[in-house]
């Protein structure tokens, strides 16, 4: 349901997420129904005290989390400290479906991954290494120049494309519910 939802118009309802088995990237299959249940509680619990404020800013709903996509541009530096200062982080690129999610924003925009630590190692701004990327051809290629990531060619699932930092670009951020 929720793979459906996303793919017709790119959005996920609280509805299809809560509903255990439409969604494999809110609840793993391995989880027990009992598991599914209390985390359900604990996620409405949030979803209906985190809603109204966020929904109310502008922020959009997709499979548990609050995304909010910027109208000016910014460094990946001030990007990020927008998002931490609304409760959020730049974006974690998760699952196929996010991918997707962020790419039907169909906008050039930072997101939250980044090689500054070291060279070469891409880590997640919630401290996770990459495992599945989705690079375009070629990318990353800016070695110690670009040390930020971004959604460029979003017309094609690859996307992704490595920065210099200091440029000036859109941003999404993600504010998790569970
Ligand atoms: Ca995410
Ligand atoms: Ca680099
Ligand atoms: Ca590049």
């Amino acid at each position: 349901l929720c793979r459906d939802k996303a793919a017709q118009n790119g959005r996920c309802w609280l509805w299809a997420s809560l509903h255990p088995t439409s969604c494999s990237q809110c609840f793993p299959s391995s989880d027990s129904p009992l598991f599914q249940y209390e985390s359900n509680i604990k996620l409405i619990r949030r979803f209906i005290t985190s809603t109204g404020e966020y929904l109310q800013k502008g922020w959009l709903y997709f499979c548990d989390s609050f995304y909010y996509m910027s109208s000016i541009k910014k460094t990946w530096n001030e990007s990020r400290k927008y998002c931490q200062q609304e409760g959020a982080d730049l974006v974690v690129i998760n699952s196929r479906e996010e991918q997707d999610f962020a790419n039907s924003f169909q906008t050039y925009m930072w997101i939250g991954l980044t090689d500054s630590e070291t060279e070469g190692r891409w880590k997640w701004v919630d401290g996770s290494p990459l495992t599945t990327s989705y690079w375009r051809d070629g990318e990353p290629n800016g070695k110690t120049v670009e040390n930020c990531g971004d959604i460029k060619t979003f017309t094609a699932e690859r996307s992704w494309n490595d920065e210099n930092c200091s440029h000036s670009l859109k941003w999404i951020c993600e504010m998790k519910l569970s």
